[in-house]
């Protein structure tokens, strides 16, 4: 019988989760459940490359992986946890950086953007980041990794690493694959339709938070940014529309030809408001779910102590071949 194959993912609880996390990301992650080993993570050891607030850090810990079940993530089915709860992730991270060269970090457009955003704590975390990212893949000798395309660039390093180390020392790692929905590649900024949608945005009215309560979202879109003209069509030339449509047509499941059809003639008011009752009627079940889940700390608390057991079973077994294969005593 052929092997199971594994699927890695993880999020940075560094913000409240947005649509872009969750149409870029989560949402592919149930697609995995039944036919595949899936391990996804709540990447905290990521978190702290930018200054957080220690409280609120725990807090979004807990909301992240309540969002990962309330999304569809059944505990059951789905090994759920922790980075930090896993010291293989450290220690490996360590290792790969030795094995990860400077121009490579140097190229990294993430460490270039976060670098400006955050000008007075440029760490070395933040610049090693991609070998950190590539340990956690690579522990669970991952096949498949679900991610927006903004994490391309990291992937790749991964799969670079892996090949790398491999060459070396004999197979040691699966060289991992991305899965990059394509319809839902990257979601921009409501108000500035050229930057990506990010949770630590500091303008909340370009984000659409997850758990956004329905008004929310209608405001936000109402003053969503839009381009010159008034026609709905999805071209370079209109980002802010075309960044509509991707939202619409992933909370809908219309086609972009469907949805050119389904507002000609009508203006950019009658549209706002189709992909903000959209958004919010495909988020309801989640908040619903949500509201549940993280009003049982125990129970999280479980899963999370049951998902670090697991991970750590496997990430263990990766451990002990790597350094067995550097030379390290055992
Ligand atoms: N706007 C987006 N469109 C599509 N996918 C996105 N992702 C993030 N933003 C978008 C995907 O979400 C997953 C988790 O991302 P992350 O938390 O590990 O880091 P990130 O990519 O840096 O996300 P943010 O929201 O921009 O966080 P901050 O503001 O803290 O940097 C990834 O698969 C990512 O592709």
């Amino acid at each position: 019988m052929e092997k199971m194959k594994t699927v890695f993912s993880g999020i940075q609880p560094s913000g409240n989760l947005t649509i872009g996390n969750y149409l870029g990301a989560m949402k592919n992650f149930s697609k995995f459940s039944e036919d595949y080993n899936t391990f996804y993570c709540v990447v905290d050891m990521h978190a702290i490359t930018v200054r957080q607030v220690p409280a609120e850090l725990r807090r979004r810990t807990y909301e992240t992986l309540a969002l990962y079940m309330a999304a569809g993530l059944d505990e059951k089915k789905n090994t759920l946890f922790v980075q930090s709860h896993v010291p293989q992730h450290a220690e490996l991270g360590w290792i790969l950086d030795c094995y990860t060269m400077f121009g490579e970090l140097s190229r990294m457009t993430q460490f270039k953007d976060k670098s400006a955003k955050n000008a007075q704590n440029i760490n070395a975390g933040l610049f090693t980041y991609p070998a950190l990212m590539a340990a956690d893949i690579l522990l669970y000798q991952t096949d498949i990794v679900p991610v927006g395309i903004d994490q391309k660039q990291h992937l790749e390093l991964a799969r670079d690493v892996a090949i790398r180390f491999n060459q070396i020392y004999g197979d040691t790692f699966t060289v991992p694959d991305g899965y990059i929905s394509p319809d839902t590649m990257k979601i921009m900024s409501l108000q500035e339709p050229t930057a990506k949608m990010s949770k630590s945005d500091p303008n909340p009215n370009g984000v659409v938070y997850i758990l956004d309560s329905k008004d929310d979202i209608m405001r936000k879109f109402k003053r969503a940014v839009t381009d010159s003209g008034s026609e709905i069509r999805y071209s370079e030339d209109k980002p802010g529309v075309s960044n509509l449509m991707s939202i619409y047509s992933a909370f809908s499941g219309k086609s972009m030809e469907e949805i050119e059809r389904e507002f000609d003639g009508k203006g950019y008011g009658d549209f706002k408001l189709a992909v903000g009752e959209a958004c919010a009627d495909g988020l309801s079940k989640i908040r619903e779910e949500f509201a549940k889940l993280i009003a049982d700390k125990a129970h999280l608390d479980e899963v999370m102590k049951c998902g670090a057991e697991a991970a750590f079973y496997h990430a263990r077994k990766t451990m002990s071949k790597v350094r067995r294969k550097i030379g390290f005593v055992n």
